[in-house]
């Protein structure tokens, strides 16, 4: 918004030349999300405190979980006001990614918001039922994605990491292939958020990661140099990776071990929701996987662990996802975080050389 109202007085104020740039933006972007998430938070703490919006938790969880209960959840309110206040005012919100990216990752709190009201409210982990959050995901992504899709410039052609020369079309079957990224994206992260601090770290590196793909995307001369499918406008989601990563911060002031909140399905379904519709917009959606490595590694563990257990009635793990494994394996919990963090860096930082490695 402020790009509209500040850069027309450039030819005025030569000064407001600086809001037509995109990394400006997205710095200042970033400053106006930390500095929100910092400061309301405390507030929002003592807020969800006083009206009870303590965590239940489940007695068949690792024992150690026990003397979590009570803790504040729903912070994810904290970093979805934080992130699309800072992108509603920095970025081009007549940009149509920008536009698609915000209602979806707002349609993924509201979900998220009822699941944790509906949790609170029966003081117990079972919020809307498995079926019916799925179908409204889908429902939300179906909404963005058609939009996207119907621009005369969008294409269902994949990018492949690795292999520049195969970039298959999918054609109308685009749709439901992008409703996937994100809906997979926002559950992996849904399962991840289980330990102070372990989902937004690899949500914090993904976002970062992005915000460079995003950036050199939508740059002609940097997208015809790494070989990369140019997308022209594309460049704006930059501001809102920016501020996703510093909400996510912000949020982690307060979510450190040892918590003083949770974000709640509030905050992971619509920060794996975002994450997704990124990989889509920036037409990166199979990077995806390398960038997230660690909610791909918490959603296999998961499905193994099931598949396993109903097949062999063994289970692989000591308990899924396999951040519990290693808690009841006796790993302190902050080591656990700090290392799968560390693994989240290492996946971006492999995910950004096979931008050249094409
Ligand atoms: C999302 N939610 C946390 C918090 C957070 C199919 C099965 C794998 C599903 C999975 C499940 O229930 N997932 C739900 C994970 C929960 O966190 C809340 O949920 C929000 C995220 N959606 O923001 O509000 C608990 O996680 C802990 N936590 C922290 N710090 C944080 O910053 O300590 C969360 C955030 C919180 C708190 O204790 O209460 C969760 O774990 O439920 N189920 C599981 O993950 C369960 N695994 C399991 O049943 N495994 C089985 C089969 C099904 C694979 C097996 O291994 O045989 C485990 N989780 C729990 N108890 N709570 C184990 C049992």
């Amino acid at each position: 918004m402020l790009y509209y109202i500040l850069y027309p007085l450039h030819t005025t104020y030569s000064a407001f030349n600086v809001f037509r740039y995109i990394t400006f933006r997205a710095a200042l972007a970033a400053l106006m999300a930390l500095l929100i998430s910092l400061l309301l938070g405390p507030y929002l703490i003592r807020s969800l405190a006083a009206t009870q919006m303590g965590q239940p938790i489940r007695e068949d969880g690792p024992p150690r979980h026990a003397v979590k209960a009570g803790t504040p959840t729903m912070g994810g309110t904290l970093i979805i006001l934080a992130l699309v206040t800072s992108t509603v005012l920095l970025a081009d919100i007549m940009n149509l990614y920008i536009t698609v990216a915000l209602f979806v990752t707002a349609g993924f709190a509201v979900i998220g918001f009822i699941d944790d009201s509906l949790k609170l409210k029966r003081k117990s982990s079972r919020g809307l039922t498995a079926r019916t959050k799925f179908l409204l995901q889908m429902a939300v992504a179906l909404a963005g994605v058609i939009v996207l899709y119907r621009q005369p410039n969008f294409s269902g052609v994949l990018a492949v990491p690795f292999l520049k020369n195969i970039r298959p079309d999918l054609g109308i079957w685009y749709i439901p292939f992008a409703m996937l990224v994100i809906v997979g994206a926002s559950n992996a992260v849904n399962l991840t958020d289980g330990l102070d601090g372990l989902a937004i770290g690899p949500v914090m590196t993904a976002a970062a990661t992005y915000a460079l793909v995003a950036y050199v995307t939508g740059h002609l001369k940097f997208a015809d140099y790494l070989q990369i499918p140019y997308v022209s406008g594309v460049g704006e989601m930059t501001v809102f990776c920016a501020a996703i990563v510093a909400s996510g911060l912000g949020f982690l002031w307060f979510n450190t071990y040892p918590a003083q909140m949770f974000m709640g399905d509030v905050g992971s379904l619509a920060l794996g929701a975002a994450l997704g519709i990124v990989a889509v917009t920036t037409k990166n959606e199979i990077l995806l996987v390398l960038v997230g490595g660690v909610f791909v590694l918490e959603a296999l563990s998961v499905i193994f662990q099931v598949a396993s257990y109903k097949l062999r009635r063994k289970r692989v793990f000591l308990m899924a996802p396999i951040h519990h494994h290693y808690e009841l394996k006796g790993w302190p919990e902050p080591q656990i975080i700090v290392r799968f963090w560390i693994i989240s860096v290492i996946c971006s930082l492999f995910a950004l050389s096979t931008l050249k490695l094409r």
